[in-house]
């Protein structure tokens, strides 16, 4: 990779630049930063001036092929899953303390090429830390089973890593990656990292801090390129055992049918239509507040983002004008400033969020807020909070996800209209609900179709809570030990003993 004189130098740390002048940015190969043996390569903008800031690979073939035997031969010659598992722990830790002390390189990283705002930077390098360390407390924990057999045999039951996992990823998280990648190395696995194009940047250093941290060389590469040559490479290469993707779930009904031929496993986490929904007797002091961040964080740039605010009548109005008074101000503009929405990510989500937004006018959506791009305060893709209200449900803006700071108002009734509502979706990836009658929030809890329901509280994480989708958002779970599941396969093996 290149680095263009586009670089706002003045903005990133003094570590960030230097990181980024002396790294070539190629992959991550056998411990090793690489050149691409392709020629081509890929733009890297910066969402924040709209300048191009950087050229990255964009692998070959041949470097997918080189990717995986790396890989392969790491899990093959046991050279990680065969360590003793308390020092897998502390390598693991090491590689959290790491990823820690290198926060601010990793954070501007993600600020520059994904133009995410620097709170929601810091969020995301947190979250990566605290993941990491969870996961490092698995590989002594991890175990088998025995079962109940007739006397003649013992049996019992293996839990072994499944191979080579390739984790390919979207770009409103660029940093955030690692703690999924922990999850596939504390069972033991080998991975490949494939980096949403738009955001190759924090992925060289990912890798180079898993060779710091002493995870051998060859169990975590990295591989740049675009879904069409890397991505679509590795889901069908057949020295890859399992895919994990999070992005479209358009991206991801195309690998699950390429990943049949070679009958790997997948788990996906793709996008969302959240329901958020306000009660009468909600507490709006603290709902108004958090209905507005769904949406606001990151732009709208959030799978979880509760981009469907469903309100009770009784309280309809009231919410409308508070939400719409407190957005108003909000200030919109480069990710570099101290400001409350950042940029979307390329010109091109730009375009489909503005789309989404003439295609409700045309729909006959009441705008009541926002609406259009914005160039106030520096930045290239700025899109002003929009909430549109009367939102009828068979909208397009109800129904699919648009990933943009737009937020559609829905009426209802009665509590079974929310629920109906809310479920009347292809998406099941999570929801909120407002209220202050616990035995409703219980209601709620078993009505609502989603992988996560959050009672007064929006969009919390945390490493050891299970988190992912059901519906058209996809399966599989991240974090909690349900994530483990996916990257474990079991081994029975039996014994004459009589
Ligand atoms: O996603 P893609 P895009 C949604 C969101 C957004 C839309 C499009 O609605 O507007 O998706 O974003 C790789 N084989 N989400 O186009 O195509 C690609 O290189 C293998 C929700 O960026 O899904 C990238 O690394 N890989 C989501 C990753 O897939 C392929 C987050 C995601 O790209 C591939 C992001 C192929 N054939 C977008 N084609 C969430 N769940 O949070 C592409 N890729």
């Amino acid at each position: 990779m290149t680095i263009t004189d586009n670089l706002p130098s003045e903005l990133l740390d003094a570590r960030t630049v230097e990181y980024l002048r002396t790294e070539t940015f190629g992959h991550v190969i056998d411990g090793e930063v690489v050149a691409s043996t392709s020629d081509r390569v890929i733009p890297v903008f910066n969402p924040s001036s709209g300048q191009q800031i950087a050229e990255v690979a964009d692998a070959s073939d041949a470097d997918v092929d080189r990717a995986v035997l790396s890989a392969r031969r790491a899990f093959d010659d046991g050279r990680w899953r065969h360590l003793d598992p308390a020092e897998k722990e502390r390598r693991l830790r090491r590689l959290a303390v790491l990823h820690a002390e290198h926060g601010a390189i990793l954070s501007d990283l993600d600020v520059l090429d994904a133009g995410i705002v620097k709170q929601w930077a810091g969020f995301l390098l947190a979250h990566g830390v605290n993941s990491i360390d969870y996961y490092a407390g698995w590989p002594t924990k991890l175990q088998g089973t025995i079962p109940a057999t007739t006397r003649d045999v013992a049996a019992y039951v293996l839990r072994e890593p499944v191979g080579v996992c390739a984790t390919i990823t979207p770009w409103n998280g660029p940093s955030a990656v690692v703690g999924r990648v922990a999850a596939a190395l504390a069972c033991g696995n080998s991975v490949i990292i494939k980096p949403a194009e738009q955001t190759p940047l924090a992925a060289v250093l990912i890798g180079q801090l898993c060779i710091e941290a002493g995870i051998p060389p060859g169990v975590v590469n990295i591989l740049q390129g675009t879904g069409a040559t890397a991505g679509a490479g590795l889901v069908a290469h057949p020295g890859v055992d399992k895919i994990s993707f999070t992005g479209s779930v358009e991206t991801g009904k195309r690998i699950q049918r390429s990943a049949v031929d070679t009958m790997k496993r997948v788990t996906m986490e793709l996008g969302g239509k959240s329901p958020h929904i306000v009660f009468g007797d909600a507490d709006l002091d603290k709902a108004v507040p958090a209905i507005q961040q769904a949406v606001w964080n990151n732009s709208g740039q959030v799978c979880t983002a509760g981009s469907r605010v469903l309100v009770q009548r009784s309280i309809y109005d009231q919410v409308v004008a508070a939400v719409v008074e407190r957005s108003k101000d909000l200030r919109v503009g480069s990710a570099f400033e101290n400001v409350d929405l950042g940029p979307l990510v390329s010109a091109q989500q730009m375009d489909t969020v503005e789309r989404y937004v003439e295609g409700a006018l045309a729909e006959g959506a009441e705008l009541v807020l926002g609406g259009g791009r914005t160039q106030d305060n520096g930045g290239a893709y700025l899109f002003n909070p929009t909430v549109f209200a009367d939102v009828a449900t068979d909208m397009t803006i109800a129904r699919e996800e648009i990933f943009g700071p737009v937020m559609s108002i829905i009426p209802f009734e009665a509590e079974d209209d929310a629920f109906r509502i809310a479920n009347d979706t292809m998406f099941g990836l999570s929801a909120g609900v407002w209220t202050q009658n616990l035995a409703r929030a219980h209601r709620a809890a078993r009505a609502i179709q989603a992988g996560t329901v959050w009672v007064n509280t929006y969009q919390r994480v945390q490493h050891s809570v299970p988190y992912g989708g059901i519906k058209q958002s996809g399966y599989g779970r991240h974090l909690g030990e349900d994530s483990l599941e996916p990257y474990l396969a079991t081994k029975s093996v039996w014994m004459q003993v009589d």
